[in-house]
């Protein structure tokens, strides 16, 4: 008994000190949006900051359930809500991206299957620094 609450400890403090190393942006909240019977594409939310001493600046994003995996921004045009790619965006250290339905999303184009409430997926972000992160999100019907 003694022993396993030291190994389990021990694992704990492993698991702990590799995830702050290993993950400079740290995920506040995110979720996918679960798909409409027949739709192609979906989106997903993810809110994060920027731990790093370092600006982070996100380049890409691929998941495990689309083709396709863009950043995209809504803007207002000449009175219409557009939507546009965003390639790459810049965190400052310390700086929270927030992402919500009508503002910072992610596109999943072209869904190998439809996104179902209560499932996971992932999604990974590249950086300019060659560094990568995963992170598993949750499907649901809204925020
Ligand atoms: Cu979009």
């Amino acid at each position: 008994m003694k022993s396993c609450i030291g190994y389990c400890i021990a694992a704990l403090t492993t698991l702990f000190s590799v995830t702050v190393f290993a993950a400079d942006l740290q995920v506040t909240s995110s979720w996918a949006r679960a798909s409409i019977p027949g739709a192609a594409n979906g989106a997903a939310y993810v809110s994060m900051n920027n731990q790093a001493s370092k600006a982070k600046t996100i380049t890409g994003i691929t998941s495990n359930v689309s083709d396709k995996t863009e950043l995209h921004e809504h803007v207002h045009e000449q009175g219409m809500m557009k939507m546009i790619h965003v390639p790459e965006l810049e965190i400052a250290p310390g700086e929270s991206l927030t992402m919500k339905p009508g503002g910072y999303h992610i596109m999943l184009f072209n869904l190998q299957q439809p996104l179902t409430s209560g499932e996971q997926i992932t999604l990974t972000f590249k950086f300019s620094d060659g560094n990568s992160q995963d992170v598993s999100i949750d499907v649901r019907k809204s925020q």
